[in-house]
């Protein structure tokens, strides 16, 4: 192997050394520990070092970095305190995850590392959003995102690379190809020559490194970053190197040939960098020695530290008291100037002010910017706030919730439409891995809201109908608010843009034209978790949300003898419980009306809260209503007889007649 050494003082050739020397040290006495049964898995990443530990090195440590499970180096060239991974790994307090998380799988702000979550691609695009926050703050700065070749493989990869081609965003995309996915090898992986071929058909500028010698990597990545930082643009580097021990250690290698892992074994970035530093007299016995007891020591007397810390002891209000970022709600009345405007209208009303009201708020999706939106909501919009705020998407859901992620990471707020709610599905991974399980994990907020135009009874098939909110109700870390009125939908989207939490606002699209309401011109705030009673009487409560709101109301329209408290749930997650059991307990009968079929929805919940809760109250069986449990088909007909407007009637009368 060929160092070239040029330019470089001895300072830095033996911070390099000490630095690429640790994580090998470290992992060979996590080796020991791990036969002698004192810690569970580890995924190695002896052989690849001179990757992580060469990039860390070229970056500041302003800039962010992502690693992935075998770049131990990257966290011990940021000079995270030995004990703190130590304690990480054996699930301590000491460590970054309060023992909710294993192995890599953490983040910190104060060294700027973003930890992987095990879905690997995702923080691709997470990177992508940290790099757009610089670029809109004008620093020049560039955020280094890691990846295996395995990796490449999924959809995330691709999103991501478009996003940061079409915007420009100062990432290095580091794919460290060591010959295996698991058991996968390269040719089973992906059917290119190099995969920083690909870089050509993103638009993006690539280059090979070989990933086991320390200098070159640490020449070329300081080299580009600093290009990058003065010429935003994205880089995808792929650093060759391979993968000398199993995937995880119980796995093994019998699967990978003999000559191979000599091959590799013959480059070992540590053994040969050492010998060349000896060869050229950088490096001399003593210093040697001194240095690796140095090590061993440091590591010797961490890992007691993290033995000896107590193990920590379950406390269930911790828990739940971290799956959410404290928000301290601020209440804005401004009732004096009412005009009375459509659903649509106030949400769009709501979407401008606060971008007022957040001076570096960014509302990103598909057709957003010139063209408005798919419904017109953010028309005029670039406008009033630029194309850096008011930024049209490529296709790419999944990219573009993690960037808003990556957004979050650097404190910038964002907002994403969903040009429908059912092609949330596409970026479903994000929300439900990503976004709702930060905070429980490292504390990270994910100050996003997702907005979801939803619903049926516009006759638009079943990829353009669904009301989905089941699939997020369902996930610890998010919240979900659903409104039925232009009120509620301005108060609501305001403070759901406040909260620092992930919020999915749905947005029914059959209410956005048909609803109108007496509405507060200037900026006002709601609450999450109180639902409204819309409807006050003696012999029923009827529970709903959105659009089957008023298919409740219009069935008392109909029926004026009907006597029924209605509760407008308004947020789902958080739910008004109190107000449930507080009618039901006055009423003795309850009916819950969803638009969604019924297996599985928000109103199977809210049926057991209130027979766990109001039993003795009740006077009859809690009854749900619900659409058919089948897709919702286009034909207007055959739309009707899924949608359980009719049903509800029926139920209604009959559980008033039990
Ligand atoms: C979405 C997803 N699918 C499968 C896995 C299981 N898995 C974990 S690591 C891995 C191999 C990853 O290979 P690569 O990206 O090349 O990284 P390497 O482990 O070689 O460093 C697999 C299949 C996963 N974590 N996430």
């Amino acid at each position: 192997m060929e160092y070239h050494i040029e330019n470089l003082d001895k300072e830095v050739l033996m911070a390099l050394y000490k630095n690429i020397l640790k994580p090998r040290l470290i992992e060979e006495k996590m080796l020991i520990l791990l036969r002698q049964g004192k810690i569970g898995k580890w995924f190695s990443g002896i052989g690849q070092e001179a990757i992580a530990v060469g990039v860390t090195m070229a970056l500041n440590t302003n800039e962010y970095i992502l690693p992935m499970h075998r770049n131990l180096g990257v966290f011990t060239s940021r000079e995270i305190p030995l004990y703190r991974l130590f304690a990480q790994w054996q699930g301590k307090a000491s460590g970054f995850t309060k023992g909710r998380d294993r192995s890599f799988h953490f983040g910190t702000q104060k060294y700027k590392i973003i930890g992987m979550i095990s879905h690997l691609g995702p923080q691709l695009g997470v990177a992508d959003g940290i790099a757009l926050a610089s670029k809109l703050r004008k620093r020049h700065e560039v955020t280094a995102v890691f990846t295996g070749e395995g990796g490449t493989s999924e959809g995330d990869f691709h999103e991501a690379l478009n996003v940061a081609s079409v915007w420009q965003l100062p990432v290095l995309f580091c794919v460290e190809n060591n010959g295996y996915g698991l058991s996968t090898p390269t040719k089973e992986q992906y059917n290119c020559v190099n995969i920083a071929d690909r870089g050509l058909g993103y638009g993006i500028e690539s280059h090979i490194i070989d990933g086991n010698n320390i200098i070159e990597v640490y020449k070329k990545v300081s080299e580009l970053a600093e290009s990058v930082r003065g010429n935003p643009r994205p880089i995808l580097l792929e650093f060759k190197t391979f993968r000398m021990r199993g995937h995880e250690e119980a796995s093994g290698i019998k699967y990978v040939p003999q000559e191979l892992m000599d091959a590799w074994a013959a480059k070992d970035p540590v053994l040969n960098f050492e010998a060349f530093l000896k060869d050229t007299g950088i490096l001399n016995d003593d210093e040697h020695a001194a240095i690796q007891e140095a090590i061993k020591a440091e590591i010797n007397e961490h890992l007691d530290m993290a033995f000896m810390e107590e193990a920590i002891i379950p406390d269930k209000t911790n828990e739940l008291n971290d799956v959410y970022q404290d928000f301290d709600y601020q209440e804005i009345k401004n009732e004096n100037k009412l005009k009375k405007i459509r659903f649509i209208d106030a949400i769009s009303e709501s979407l401008k002010q606060s971008m007022e009201h957040h001076e570096d708020l960014v509302i990103m999706g598909q057709d957003i910017a010139e063209y408005g939106g798919a419904f017109k909501i953010t028309d005029g919009f670039v406008a009033q706030f630029g194309k850096e705020r008011v930024r049209n998407t490529p296709i790419c859901e999944s990219a573009i919730i993690e960037t808003a992620m990556g957004l979050s990471i650097a404190g910038i707020k964002s907002i994403v439409e969903m040009q429908f709610a059912d092609f949330v599905s596409s970026g479903f991974n994000p929300i439900v891995n990503y976004l709702a399980k930060s905070h429980y994990r490292w504390g990270q907020q994910a100050d996003v809201v997702i907005r979801m135009p939803c619903g049926g009874g516009v006759a638009a098939g079943p990829f353009h109908s669904q009301t989905n909110e089941a699939w997020f109700t369902k996930t610890p870390g998010l919240k979900v608010v659903y409104p039925a009125f232009p009120y509620d939908a301005k108060g609501l989207l305001a403070t759901a843009i406040n909260d620092p939490n992930p919020v999915l606002f749905f947005e029914h699209k059959g209410l956005y034209r048909s609803i109108r309401q007496e509405v507060p011109v200037d900026y006002y705030t709601l609450p999450f978790g109180k639902a409204s009673v819309i409807n006050e009487g003696n012999d029923v409560t009827i529970i709903s949300f959105g659009a089957a709101v008023h298919w409740a109301l219009e069935t008392l329209e109909n029926d004026p003898e009907i006597s029924a408290d209605v509760i407008d749930l308004r947020t789902l997650q958080p739910l008004d419980t109190d107000t449930i059991y507080q009618s039901v307990r006055k009423t003795g009968k309850a009916i819950i009306l969803q638009e969604d079929s019924l297996f599985g929805g928000i109103a199977s919940d809210i049926s057991a809260l209130i027979m766990e809760h109001c039993f003795q109250s009740l006077d009859a069986p809690v009854k749900r209503v619900a659409s058919l449990e089948t897709p919702i088909p286009f034909a207007s007909q055959l739309e009707a007889q899924y949608l359980p407007k009719k049903t509800f009637e029926e139920a209604l009368k009959t559980l008033l007649a039990y």
